[in-house]
This record gives structure tokens, sequence and C-alpha cells, in this order.
């Protein structure tokens, strides 16, 4: 449906370099639609759950500090397919191995250095939105774009 949900958060090193306009701009011109965004400096309890699945990996404790390393620009958006397409958006998430095009293939080389996050599935970006973003900090309105986007 057109209402599907993704939580995307440019990481401290998107923010510091100056990425985030591209992002933002990838994900509107594809026909997105943005229905939450702040800067915000991820907390430590935050971080563990939301990479609880990562956290016996021997690179979660650096993975936290890096998250931790300056503020993040946290989003949500709306679309057909988005948490698909927006995964296809970032690349894979070792950018040596990201195709050309995608923002990890365009902007990053390192894994722990990768500039973007993005829900891997819908139940990962219910479970991500919740805890980012307050209910009311997410924004309902008509898209004037969506007559043009969708058929
Ligand atoms: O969803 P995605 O970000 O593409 O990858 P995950 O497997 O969820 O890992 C989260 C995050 O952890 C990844 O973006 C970089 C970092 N990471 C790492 O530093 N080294 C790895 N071998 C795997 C992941
Ligand atoms: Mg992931």
């Amino acid at each position: 449906s057109n209402t599907e949900r993704t939580f995307i958060a440019v990481k401290p090193d998107g923010v510091q370099r100056a990425l985030f306009p591209e992002v933002l701009r990838r994900f509107s011109q594809k026909g997105f639609k943005l229905v939450g965004i702040k800067l915000t400096f991820a907390k430590e309890e935050l971080l563990r759950e939301h990479y609880s699945d990562l956290q016996s990996k021997p690179f979660f404790p650096s993975l936290l500090s890096y998250m931790m390393s300056g503020p993040v620009l946290a989003t949500v958006w709306e679309g057909k397919d988005v948490v698909k397409q927006g995964r296809a958006l970032l690349g894979a998430t070792n950018p040596l191995q990201s195709a050309p095009g995608t923002i990890r293939g365009d902007f990053a080389l390192d894994m722990g250095r990768n500039i973007i996050h993005g829900s891997d599935s819908v139940e990962s970006a219910e479970k991500e939105i919740a805890l980012w973003f307050k209910k009311d900090e997410l924004v309902s309105y008509k898209s004037e774009m969506y007559g043009w986007i969708y058929e």
C-alpha cells in the first residue's frame, strides 16, 4: 500500500559530511513522502534497543560509539514498498559492495562509516519508528505530488 513506512537515519558521518540533503533529495525525488524528521543525539539505551539483534557481534561497541559520535538525522518516509525500495536506495551494508548509484555506493568506503541506516523489514520499521519518534512527532498530510507519482 501507499502508506507503508520506513525509518531512515543519516548517521553522524553523513550529517558531518553534509550528505543529508542528498539523502532527503533522493528519497523525495523517488516519490516518497517525508512524515517525520529530527536532528538528535542518540542515547546509548536507544541504540542498544535499535541494534538489539547485533549485541553479541564483535563490532557492536564500535558501532555504538560511532552512532553516538555526533547528531543523527532521524527520518520517517511513507510510500509504496518504501522499506524494500529504501534499502535499494541505500545499497549494501558494506560500501565496497554497494553499487554506484546507491547512497553508500556513491559516498562511502568503510562498513563502520556507511553514513546511513534503513529498516530491513516492515516489522523492524514499525519497531524503529516507535523507538525514535513519539506519535505526535509524525505528521499526516496530503502530498500534492501523489497524483503525479501514483497512477
Ligand atoms: O542494516 P544494515 O545497516 O545494512 O546492516 P546490519 O547488518 O543491520 O548492521 C548494522 C550496522 O553495523 C551496519 O550498517 C554497519 C555495522 N556493521 C559493521 O560495522 N560490521 C559488520 N560486519 C556488520 C555491520
Ligand atoms: Mg540493519
